[in-house]
């Protein structure tokens, strides 16, 4: 018993240490877990489709989270309105969707999708078990069938401002080095005006969401704004990329009750 108590004492020590004084984000992670944060409930998970899943119709996918010794885990935390966030790329990180599937109870979450054209996918999900601090990651790749479109290479972007459902969006970095803390704004004009744009609104619960996947979609970080406060123009992310690399990076917000997606690509050097 004292043992246990001396143990939660070390590890919430750890935690603070690793959370407060050296920043790490609270949602960080990969899917091998080597990056993973001290404070994730350890689970696994088991993904249930259809055995041929057929582009362009609509595909149910159930996802059962599981504990250590493969009992379902019965209670999620609610983190950012959701009790599970999921993000699906396409292996080549053309495609994106950020979905939220529905707990059904017992482990299991429910969602259907629709897969654009054949081809390999990643699916990212993102839970939080009762009692943990920093989410857990579980992703599946997919295999789905009918014509593939020729993958798309993932070249970075020479210029970060792109236009965007009629907004100017550039992306900003202190420095863009592997295993270093790092800074990232975007920041976001009225196209046509060019003025800034200061009424941002929340979207699930932060001022905006930024996720960054590996050029191989076997790094992943969902990353939140520092604050809470604010609407615009500027939006600042802090974060760790665990290797350098390219990758492709997606930033949502939202403005006038529409959520824009704006994404880039990014060399992160050594
Ligand atoms: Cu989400």
């Amino acid at each position: 018993m004292r043992r246990v108590t001396i143990a939660l004492i070390l590890l919430s020590v750890f935690h603070l240490t690793s959370c407060n004084s050296l920043k790490v984000p609270k949602s960080m992670g990969d899917h091998k877990m080597s990056a993973a944060p001290v404070n994730a409930v350890p689970t696994s998970s088991e993904w249930i489709l259809p055995e041929k899943p057929m582009a362009n119709e609509e595909t149910p996918i159930k996802i059962l989270i599981k504990d250590e010794s493969d009992q379902p885990i019965q209670l999620f935390e609610t983190v950012h309105e959701k009790k599970m966030h999921m993000f699906i790329v396409s292996k080549d990180l053309s495609y994106f969707s950020h979905i939220h599937p529905k707990y059904k109870g017992d482990g299991e979450f429910d969602i259907t999708t629709t897969f654009p054209a054949g081809g390999d996918y990643k699916l990212i999900a993102e839970v939080t078990p009762k009692g943990g601090v920093d989410s857990s990651i579980e992703s599946h790749w997919q295999k789905v069938a009918g014509e593939e479109a020729a993958p798309k290479p993932l070249i970075p972007d020479q210029k970060l401002t792109k236009t965007i459902d009629g907004k100017k969006v550039t992306l900003s970095f202190d420095h863009l080095a592997a295993n270093k803390t790092l800074h990232m704004t975007f920041s976001i004009y009225d196209a046509k005006s060019g003025k800034p744009i200061e009424t941002l609104q929340p979207y699930l619960g932060a001022l905006g969401h930024t996720v960054a996947i590996s050029a191989n979609a076997e790094k992943y970080l969902h990353i939140h704004p520092m604050t809470l406060e604010g609407s615009g123009p500027n939006v600042t992310f802090m974060t760790i990329f665990p290797d350098k690399g390219i990758y492709k990076i997606w930033g949502q917000f939202q403005h006038e009750g529409e959520i824009f997606t704006v994404p880039f690509v990014v060399e992160v050097g050594a």
